[in-house]
């Protein structure tokens, strides 16, 4: 049964003008020996693309969709899973992810809930064998339920605490049973509204309990996918214990969990963090731990989570300059995290919404292999630490000085020459980069 009314989506090339096809995102292109579809592992969320129907603070929604005539909670779950098949293979998308509340409904108790939850994953296994669909990640919904108005595994009530852990049990089941090639924790509201009411020490180290609880059932039950943390600075918490990729990294760090951990990066929380996007791939990526991304963009002028779809051709370019320098993401990949404007109602905005997304990373995945591929702004960075290789330079990098020789090098020189760091000149070369791709 066809429920979304849109042919399937083909490259057409940049002259088109049918807003229903690629322009740049040509999967069989090859950038670096690579095909175009293998660089850029696309997922679809299932929540924003299936569940937001455009409420906002102000509204209720703007969206109809064919699923919505469906007052069974189960049969509509069930039909949303035949739209998110349709809309993946109608896009060429070969990943997605969830959270274990977006595909069932919640039952009385866990039990109930769970029941519910493994109806529709047998439903969705049976389709996603038939379609070649993939899961991307999984993740467990710790922050809708009021249950959680204390936060999850930072809650102060230990009930919560024992709730949230057997939730992320079945969570990481069902990710095992979809063949999920990794999990996300998301840290839904860990983090505090006011320090006069919290044991921050406390939080923390239940925090870390709670992952290395997660950590050893994985291990027990055999799922072999990459476990990662998604940073966020704030939003619902006024502080959000995993700020961002520093964050993240020390607190795991501090608990012993650094090696059984990646990270799953967000632009939009990298700006809210303040902080480019590109800045915490880069941090990331230069410790070993950029294992995903969330694809969206905030607005600037907002500060707050907006998920909009990515369509600026900068921000992917140099978003995807990291990428390709960190070998790529597998098993991770590239999630639009993003819903369509609550004005932009129509069924067809959201194939647009992803197309502009995918044409966006596209033009970046270009551009970065041409700043690759020209090498000007690697050699320049050679040069400018240049200093480094030989001399003085050579002897601070080898460990092989003290402060006594550092004083007695330097003591008498008259001056020291400074190069210039020649910010402009490389902004010309990442802007000449992007326009010879479009
Ligand atoms: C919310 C987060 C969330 C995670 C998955 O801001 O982006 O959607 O990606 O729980
Ligand atoms: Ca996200
Ligand atoms: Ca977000």
């Amino acid at each position: 049964m066809e429920l979304l009314n849109i042919k399937k989506i083909e490259y057409s090339g940049k002259e088109s003008k049918n807003p229903l096809s690629f322009k740049y995102y040509n999967p069989e292109e090859e950038i670096f020996g690579t095909k175009m579809s293998e660089h850029l592992r696309f997922s679809v969320a299932f929540w924003h693309t299936f569940n937001a129907n455009g409420t906002d603070m102000f509204g209720i929604g703007t969206m109809i969709r064919p699923w919505d005539k469906y007052t069974d909670p189960m049969d509509k779950a069930k039909v949303k899973i035949d739209a998110l098949i349709e809309f993946t293979e109608k896009l060429g998308v070969k990943y997605f992810c969830f959270h274990d509340r977006d595909i069932a409904p919640e039952g009385k108790t866990l039990r109930e809930t769970n029941k519910n939850l493994d109806l529709i994953v047998d439903y969705l296994k049976q389709r996603m064998k038939e379609s070649g669909l993939k899961l991307l990640w999984g993740t467990a919904n710790l922050f809708s339920n009021p249950r959680f108005v204390h936060g999850a595994a930072t809650s102060c009530n230990a009930d919560v605490f024992a709730y949230a852990a057997a939730q992320v049990k079945k969570a990481i089941e069902i990710t095992k049973e979809l063949d999920g090639e990794n999990y996300v924790f998301w840290g839904g509201r860990e983090g505090y509204e006011t320090l006069l009411n919290t044991d921050m020490e406390l939080e923390l180290d239940n925090l870390a309990r709670f992952l290395s609880l997660a950590v050893d059932y994985a291990k027990k039950i055999g799922f072999k996918g990459q476990f990662l943390i998604e940073p966020k600075p704030m939003e619902p918490t006024k502080h959000q214990y995993d700020f961002d990729s520093a964050h993240v990294l020390a607190f795991l760090r501090r608990y012993g969990l650094e090696k059984h951990f990646k990270l799953n990066i967000e632009a939009n929380h990298a700006t809210l963090a303040g902080h480019t996007f590109n800045h915490e791939l880069r941090y990331a990526r230069i410790n070993g731990v950029l294992g995903s991304i969330d694809a969206n963009q905030g607005d600037l002028f907002l500060g707050w989570d907006t998920d909009q779809f990515p369509t600026d051709i900068y921000a992917t370019t140099l978003a995807m300059y990291e990428i390709l320098k960190n070998g790529g993401l597998a098993p991770g990949g590239i999630n639009f995290d993003a819903k369509v404007r609550r004005a932009s109602f129509e069924l067809e905005d959201l194939f647009i919404g992803h197309i502009a997304g995918m044409d966006t990373f596209a033009l970046g995945l270009k551009a970065a292999a041409k700043l690759i591929e020209d090498g000007l702004i690697d050699e320049f960075i050679e040069e400018r630490y240049s200093s480094y290789k030989e001399g003085i330079g050579k002897k601070i990098i080898d460990g092989d000085t003290t402060f006594e020789e550092l004083e007695e090098y330097i003591i008498d020189k008259e001056e020291i020459q400074n190069k210039s760091g020649k910010q402009e000149y490389l902004e010309i070369i990442v802007n000449q980069a992007i326009i010879s791709v479009i």
